[in-house]
């Protein structure tokens, strides 16, 4: 009788135990169901409501469809087609001490690259969309396009974090101008002038390597740790400080970065500060970024449709004047 009885208490320990192992279970599979979101989640997340304060950070692969080329891409990229300007080294053409004695090369690049003779992309009409849909809370580029501006992105929702195109300062007397006072000037392949000290080079106001960072980069520290979503497209976001942006959301904010290829992916960009890891894709422990690879316009078509704005787009297409 004994032996049974303690043969009955072993059994239901064990069974016990077997119950305890499978709640164990159930809960670890519960946190792994906590994963990352997705390009398709996000998109359904912004119908629904659930981000309200959307970051972009972008760079020049979102204008290369307008015609402008971005720096990096093989073959494509403007670091690899240099080789007319004559340049000791590729940065040369954006590096402040070089443009002071050898201006021509800069210029002979900015006439290219003139405002007025690109139009805007679908992903600058995106831009557009969150601000219209008021879940946009600032757009951070890196770009001296101005298309952000022709898109219709207003003064004080847009970061031009390296500048732009849309004004010049004198490097001698600092008197400021308007990008439409020298366009003439550039138009012909001549270097601006001021009229007014007679002497300085007239410089589109873009953040050249050895200068600071217009004021307004500042904004980044109020408003990325407000953020509930970042989303970065065509960027290599191998340039610093921009770069490092990435970091300064909440570790809760997903991240969706929409690009032709990875980036920074586990600190793949060397950063030195071990606060700076990159992006977690690939993962176990992923719970916030998403990627969406290949062409950045394709692939914003398609969120947008899956945000519900189609409509809301081609409307705003036919009322653009560009
Ligand atoms: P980058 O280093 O050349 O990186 C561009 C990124 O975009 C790369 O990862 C490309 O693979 C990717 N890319 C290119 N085309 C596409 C596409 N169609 N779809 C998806 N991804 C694409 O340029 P960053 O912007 O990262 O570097 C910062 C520099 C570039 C800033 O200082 C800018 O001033 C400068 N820049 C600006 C412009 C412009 O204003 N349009 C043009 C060229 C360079």
């Amino acid at each position: 009788m004994k032996v049974r009885r303690s043969k009955r208490i072993r059994e239901r320990k064990r069974y016990e135990e077997q119950d305890l192992m499978k709640i164990t279970k159930s809960i670890s599979s519960l946190t792994i169901k906590s994963k990352a979101p997705t390009f398709k989640s996000i998109a359904k997340g912004i119908r629904n409501g659930s981000y309200r304060k959307i970051i972009i950070m972008a760079g020049a692969g979102i204008s290369v469809a307008s015609g402008i080329p971005d720096f990096r891409s093989p073959k494509t990229g403007l670091y690899n087609n240099l080789k007319k300007y004559n340049l000791p080294y590729p940065e040369a053409i954006f590096d402040i001490q070089y443009f002071v004695e050898k201006p021509q090369p800069f210029f002979t690049l900015a006439k290219e690259l003139y405002p007025g003779n690109f139009e805007p992309t679908p992903v600058h009409h995106f831009f557009r969309l969150l601000q219209d849909n008021n879940v946009l809370k600032r757009v951070y580029t890196q770009n001296i396009d101005t298309l952000e501006r022709r898109a219709g992105v207003l003064p004080h929702k847009l970061v031009e974090s390296h500048g732009s195109f849309a004004n010049a300062t004198c490097v001698n007397c600092s008197e400021e101008y308007d990008c439409e006072d020298i366009k003439k000037d550039v138009m012909k392949s001549k270097i601006p002038r001021c009229k007014y000290c007679k002497e300085g080079i007239i410089k589109p106001n873009i953040t050249f390597f050895g200068e600071g960072l217009p004021e307004k980069f500042w904004w980044y520290e109020s408003d990325f740790p407000k953020a509930d979503l970042l989303i970065v497209l065509g960027t290599s976001l191998s340039v610093l400080p921009f770069g490092s942006l990435i970091e300064k959301v909440p570790k809760t904010c997903h991240r969706l970065l929409i690009n032709n290829v990875e980036v920074a992916v586990n600190n793949s960009l060397g950063y030195k500060d071990p606060k700076l890891q990159g992006f977690k894709f690939n993962e176990k422990n992923n719970t916030r970024d998403a990627k969406k690879i290949g062409d950045c316009q394709k692939s914003i078509l398609e969120f947008i449709q899956m945000c519900g704005w189609e409509k809301q787009y081609k409307k705003l297409l036919k009322k653009s004047k560009y």
